[in-house]
């Protein structure tokens, strides 16, 4: 078996993730994705008051720190049929929204950037060329010579000091870097512009949800933030403002900024163009409720199915034919672990069969991840921002179309390039760029809304659980930023009998399932080229173009808070 790479752990990622991959002839034939790390709030949530369950979910994650509450209120209000006031959709749509700019720009610089940017190289960089050139793709405001060499210096002396933090383990120098010098040191320095962005833009969410992460607004029926315009202590006039101001900020550095850095850094890698596409089978829930009558209709991104590449025919969603496979993961069925089982029917039984740590290779015949294997229809489905564009343009949504006609446009290439691991990145990026304009939007139908009288945030109808049927059942769907997530909840004499969550690294990061079908990180493996075994950046350009989140994918925690299994990391 020696003839397997291991890349363990997949850096720049939340969690823990574990690629191996067969290279024959210099290209990946074979590839398997597992994640090491085991959590399990699935199972805490059993016996809780639904109304709760938000807060634990939130827990899964502090990546994606809004979206498993979205996920949870929505399941409980689709189960108990309560309908959430106008207000309060648009609150969650701008929550939503800055989420997904926030982690996108996060994922392009600070997760994904530097699979394409040496940052050694950027050292060699000649100042004032690099003014030029940041001039000569946008108006963004820090482009003078003495700016770049600010940046060089800083960096010089970081590397000096010999301990590179951040910067350390990577693959420098390598071969596959293809930027020039001053391409490198203006992306460098964008690197540093976007730590300071994130953590101003996510200022939406101390204003929406008191803080971040994890927002604490969030209610069954609504939201618990108070909206009138004439207090100080509830979302006014000011507030408002000042959101406006964030979102302004936002879109000035996507339009400036991240989108020239995209373009041109796809510009360089053509060949990333024609690798890493995968199954090509799209998912999207769809999200931002922009109808009065509030979610699911009038959803902005719209759901539907793509298969294998055919944007000739999208496909509606049917929740009926979700299911989970852990033929190949660490938990057991009562039934047997060759069928799927649908989330309602869904079971959280682990059981660790792997190899004794510290091990070498895992043994991928039988079970290799902590990550379920979701499957729609019996098959694989990719999600997140590629899984949207593409539905969306595959639908000729107005917005998406044009963006990304605009971006292949000026990449002087067809749709078919969307199908690929730069075609995932770039997806990402037009996604970000059409949310940050439409945030404005949905501020503007809130002030409306407001406008007319309507102070609502909560629908207290069914708050009591008296008021609750002896049984329900439902499911709430989000589209988060790395793609559908989906919980599912069964209550019972007022109390979760069963908590379900299908979230979307779980779609993207699954092992095979029963029939043997791989994972979408796996299938998307097949057939990349691997210059250097001992250096395999190739394998972090794709699996980083998903955006990975492992502790989102398990959420799996022992009952008593303990690890369950310790891997080295290597
Ligand atoms: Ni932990 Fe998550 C998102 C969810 S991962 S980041 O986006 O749900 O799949
Ligand atoms: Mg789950």
């Amino acid at each position: 078996m020696a003839d397997r790479i291991v890349v363990d752990p997949i850096t720049r990622i939340e969690g823990h993730l574990r690629i191996e991959a067969k290279v024959e002839n210099g290209k990946i034939v074979d590839a398997w994705s597992s994640s090491t790390m085991f959590r399990g709030v699935e199972k805490i949530l059993q016996g809780r008051d639904p109304r709760d369950a938000w807060y634990f979910t939130q827990r899964f994650c502090g990546v994606c720190t809004t979206v498993h509450s979205i996920a949870s209120i929505r399941a409980v209000e689709n189960a108990l049929g309560i309908k959430v006031p106008f207000n309060a959709e648009m609150i969650r749509n701008i929550i939503i929204g800055i989420q997904n700019v926030q982690d996108h720009v996060i994922h392009f610089y600070h997760l994904h950037a530097l699979d394409w940017v040496d940052i050694v190289s950027a050292l060699k960089a000649d100042p004032k060329k690099t003014a030029q050139l940041q001039q000569s793709i946008s108006d963004w405001k820090y482009s003078s010579e003495d700016y770049f060499r600010s940046v060089q210096n800083k960096i010089a002396a970081f590397v000096k000091t010999g301990r590179l933090g951040p910067f350390g383990n990577a693959y420098w120098g390598h071969p596959a870097y293809k930027l020039p010098p001053e391409a490198n040191l203006m992306a460098v320095a964008h690197y540093l512009e976007a730590l300071h962005l994130q953590k101003e833009i996510i200022k939406i969410h101390a204003i929406l949800g008191s803080k971040n992460p994890h927002p604490q607004t969030f209610l069954v029926g609504g939201m618990s933030i108070p909206v009138d315009p004439n207090s100080q202590n509830a979302l006014n006039a000011d507030r408002i403002a000042q959101i406006k101001e964030f979102v302004n900020l936002a879109k000035e550095f996507v339009e400036q900024v991240y989108i020239p850095d995209l373009l041109a850094v796809a510009s360089f890698y053509p060949e990333w163009t024609k690798i890493g596409a995968g199954h090509k089978n799209f998912l999207s829930y769809g999200e931002y409720p922009e109808d009065q009558t509030g979610y699911p209709n009038g959803l902005w991104i719209p759901a539907g199915i793509v298969l294998n590449g055919d944007i000739t025919k999208v496909f509606d969603v049917d929740q009926n034919k979700i299911t989970e496979y852990v033929t190949h993961s660490w938990y057991e069925y009562k039934a047997g672990d060759d069928r799927g089982k649908h989330p309602f029917d869904g079971e959280t039984n682990w059981k660790y069969t792997g190899p004794k740590p510290p091990y070498e290779y895992l043994d991928v015949d039988t079970k290799y991840s902590w990550v379920k294997a979701p499957r729609y229809d019996d098959k694989p489905m990719e999600v997140g921002p590629l899984a949207r564009m593409v539905i969306g343009y595959a639908k000729g949504h107005k917005e998406i179309k044009e963006a990304v006609d605009w971006a292949l446009k000026q990449l002087n290439a067809d749709a078919s390039i969307l199908f690929s691991t730069l075609g995932r990145t770039a997806a990402r990026g037009i996604e970000t760029l059409i949310t940050v304009k439409r945030l404005n939007k949905w501020i503007d139908m809130l002030v409306a809304n407001i406008k007319t009288g309507d102070l609502t945030v909560h629908n207290s109808e069914k708050w009591d659980p008296e008021t609750w049927p002896k049984s329900a059942k439902g499911y709430g769907w989000h589209e988060a930023p790395r793609g559908a997530l989906g919980h599912w909840i069964i209550i019972e004499n007022k109390e979760i009998k069963n908590y379900q969550a299908v979230v979307p690294s779980t779609w993207n990061a699954g092992p095979r399932d029963a029939k043997g079908q791989r994972g979408p990180y796996e299938e998307s493996l097949i057939g990349t080229p691997v210059a250097d075994p001992e250096k395999p950046l190739e394998i972090l350009r794709t699996i980083h173009s998903f955006d990975p989140c492992l502790a989102c994918a398990v959420h799996v925690y022992d009952e008593k808070g303990k690890l369950r299994a310790k891997v080295k990391v290597l």
